[in-house]
């Protein structure tokens, strides 16, 4: 897949793929993406980029990524492993 025009930056572990969802409209509709190289990556939903709609994604070992992407927030590379998973509200109130 080639890279993302819309990406200010691109924070995904060197040799990864980007990737991207088709929209999803129904309730309850899933996508699911294989991650093949482990490292930290750090994505967001196109139309709600604005709205800090952003996440992120450790396999295996963090890449050592610093700070936040430019589209919002995201929870710390060693939180995100420790709690093996972090929703929003966890995040928030975290
Ligand atoms: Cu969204």
């Amino acid at each position: 897949m080639e890279g993302n025009p819309q990406a200010e930056v691109t924070r995904i572990p060197e040799g990864a793929e980007g990737w991207n969802g088709e929209t999803l409209t129904e309730q309850g509709a899933t996508f699911s993406h294989t991650f093949e190289v482990e490292g930290t990556y750090d994505y967001y939903c196109i139309p709600h980029k604005s709205l800090e709609m952003v996440g992120r994604v450790v396999v295996g070992e963090p890449s050592g990524l610093d700070g936040n992407p430019p589209d919002g927030a995201v929870p710390d590379e060693q939180a995100t492993v420790d709690a093996g998973a972090v929703s929003f509200d966890e995040f928030q109130s975290g």
